[in-house]
């Protein structure tokens, strides 16, 4: 089995199973009782909200937020694991009901920009430095509520506050097209790397590229991811799939199309993600028909068909590949790769 991927997940890929159409059919899992789960599961790290980390965040001082995160930190550390990356989850609080950073309100603005330098605090508490933006409702409904230039022009002036408030801070964008939004200002990674380029430290700005958000902008996730790693950039994984242009379905990795799976792998492979040290995160969710001592087999699943594709990655014959290459004979290279995917040859 490969050793050298390391794998983490979001506590709310264990879920309740709540949908936009019914409601929730499992019991909630405590905190406390996710993180039990993660070595269990095999996993070594977690990817935080800043509210997972010190709940009810907005009505705590700066000295209790600290504490709390660093109460969390030794919880984590009694499991084994490290925060690897944490994010501000703005888009639940009813000031951010049309966007934080891009609201039409300034005082919302700010406040975006506050709860952002307060994720900072927690996130270091917790040892970690990689800050994820998924800049849910910073977009639009109908176009003319916003404008986009401005809105630009306003995530720019975010990230570079975020910068500013702290040194050690690294961004990583995860762009995502639309839901909750109809339209969001970052849809791809190219305009998250392009933002983070017109930062005043695009050293510090990068993208965590989300296989099923790339396939809702109509992309193919490995060439994003491809662009990504060409310009060092692809600082976390959301690994998952995605069955067609519907809402966002955060099934199994793999589950949907196993070529886009594996070409996922191959183009990390090749782009030396295991050795970078980064993690392989999962974003992803139980059906809602699982049943509650079940409703985990979603991540484990998605470990094994990752690992799975890459030995399949690794015992594919390389020379077969350049030859049908330089006979420009792809449909036998097509086959080839079906035949090895299949396991029928
Ligand atoms: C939504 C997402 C988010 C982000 C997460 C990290 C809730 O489609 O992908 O998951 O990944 O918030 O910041
Ligand atoms: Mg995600």
């Amino acid at each position: 089995m490969p050793a050298d991927y390391r794998f983490s997940f979001g506590p709310w890929n264990i879920s309740e199973g709540g949908d936009p159409f019914g409601p929730t059919v499992r019991p909630t899992v405590a905190f406390a009782d996710k993180l039990a789960l993660y070595k269990k599961l095999g996993f070594e790290a977690v990817q935080f909200h800043d509210d997972d980390a010190v709940p009810d965040i907005e009505s705590k001082s700066p000295g209790q937020i600290e504490r709390e995160a660093k109460e969390m930190k030794k919880l984590l550390k009694g499991e084994g694991l490290v925060c690897e990356l944490f994010a501000p989850r703005l888009w639940e609080d009813p000031r951010g009901v049309d966007g934080g950073f891009t609201a039409n309100d300034p005082a919302v603005r700010k406040w975006a920009i506050e709860r952002s330098k307060k994720s900072i605090d927690v996130g270091h508490a917790l040892g970690c430095n990689l800050m994820v933006l998924w800049l849910a409702r910073e977009g639009t409904y109908i176009r003319e509520s916003k404008n986009s230039i401005d809105s630009t022009k306003h995530l720019l002036d975010a990230v570079n506050k975020i910068l500013d408030y702290s040194k050690k801070v690294i961004i990583a964008i995860e762009p995502k097209p639309n839901e909750p939004m109809d339209q969001a200002y970052i849809p791809t990674i190219g305009h998250a790397l392009a933002l983070g380029m017109m930062s005043k430290d695009p050293r510090r700005v990068g993208g965590l590229i989300e296989v099923a958000h790339s396939l809702l902008a109509g992309l193919d996730p490995s060439d994003d991811m491809g662009f990504a790693l060409a310009a060092n950039k692809l600082w976390s994984v959301h690994l998952n799939d995605q069955n067609g242009l519907k809402y966002d379905q955060d099934k199994s990795f793999g589950s949907s199309n196993l070529r886009h799976a594996w070409n996922i792998i191959r183009v990390l492979e090749a782009g030396g993600y295991p050795k970078s040290g980064r993690y392989i995160g999962l974003d992803v969710k139980a059906m809602r028909t699982q049943k509650a001592d079940v409703a985990h087999k979603h991540l484990v699943n998605s470990k094994e068909i990752f690992l799975a594709l890459v030995e399949k990655v690794r015992t594919w014959d390389t020379k077969f590949e350049k030859q049908c290459i330089a006979n420009r004979d792809y449909e036998e290279l097509e086959i080839g790769v079906m035949r090895h995917l299949m396991g029928s040859r």
